[in-house]
């Protein structure tokens, strides 16, 4: 309880940080997107990990405060890169809890115009195992979402509720293997295999998350799998860094 009144606090308090992590071409490892990962700092300068406070927020509804928080946040940066040329897209993650909210799909396009952001600057990441309640409202709004241009993302593919019909059905753009497979290859790389075959039929772009080594990528980049992010080429960091690091090197 402690937890969740620091929390709703630190909104308005200016707590939170949008840490990005580069996404990279399989073959040509140019960064062609990334993940934004949010931080929180408590006022002694700890960070508390989303992994912690992410399902308290879930389960409180404070969620959806602090999700616009992340869609806005999102598109400031975005408009700077645009402003300076710079079309790299982000991918947010977004909770199921946010999506079910009347006023989801309509919040996220003002944001992206109040910023002057093109709508395929904007990916947004869900988690499979999410998904098993509300199916075919999600279904919906994924599917308004993406008639305007946004891309979407299965994240943590393979971990959660993915029958190959619902499959089927989920208006996608892009699958992510969860980290626990990319992190078994090359050894044991019959799932990620199998991932990247459903990736194909789908013909859906293939990410690997979770990539640490070179053995990682040389196997990833020769079975099909278009981009890579991982801890090999760097862990979030914060947006003035990735900017100097990954975009605006020269
Ligand atoms: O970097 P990592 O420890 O940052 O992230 C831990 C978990 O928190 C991951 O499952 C990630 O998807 C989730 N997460 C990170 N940022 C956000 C966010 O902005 N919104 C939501 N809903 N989840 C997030
Ligand atoms: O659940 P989601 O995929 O959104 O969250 C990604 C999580 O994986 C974050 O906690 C992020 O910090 C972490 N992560 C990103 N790259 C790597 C990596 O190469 N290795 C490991 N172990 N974790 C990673
Ligand atoms: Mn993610
Ligand atoms: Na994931």
């Amino acid at each position: 309880l402690m937890l969740e009144t620091a929390l709703s606090r630190s909104i308005d308090l200016g707590a939170f940080e949008l840490f990005l992590q580069p996404k990279m071409h399989a073959q040509s490892l140019e960064v062609t997107g990334c993940e934004a990962l949010i931080r929180w700092f408590k006022d002694d300068g700890t960070m508390i990990s989303p992994a912690v406070f992410i399902p308290i927020a879930e389960s409180t509804r404070l969620i959806i405060g602090l999700g616009k928080w992340v869609i806005e946040e999102a598109c400031r940066i975005l408009q700077g890169w645009v402003a300076q040329g710079r079309v790299v897209p982000m991918a947010i993650n977004v909770s199921v809890v946010q999506l079910l909210e009347e006023d989801f799909v309509e919040f996220v396009l003002a944001c992206l115009r109040k910023h002057q952001v093109p709508a395929d600057m904007l990916e947004l990441e869900i988690t499979e195992s999410t998904l098993i309640d509300n199916f075919d409202k999600v279904v919906a709004v994924l599917t308004e979402v993406r008639q305007n241009g946004l891309r979407i993302a299965m994240d943590d593919f393979g971990t959660g509720y993915s029958s190959l019909s619902n499959l089927n059905r989920l208006p996608i753009d892009v699958i992510k293997a969860d980290k626990s497979f990319v992190q078994g290859v090359p050894n044991e790389a019959a799932i990620t295999q199998l991932i990247g075959s459903i990736g194909e039929v789908l013909g859906v772009e293939l990410v690997a998350e979770g990539v640490e080594t070179r053995e990682q990528l040389e196997w990833l980049r020769q079975n099909g799998f278009d981009t890579l992010q991982g801890f090999y080429f760097s862990k979030p960091i914060p947006a003035h860094r990735f900017e100097k690091l990954f975009l605006f090197k020269d």
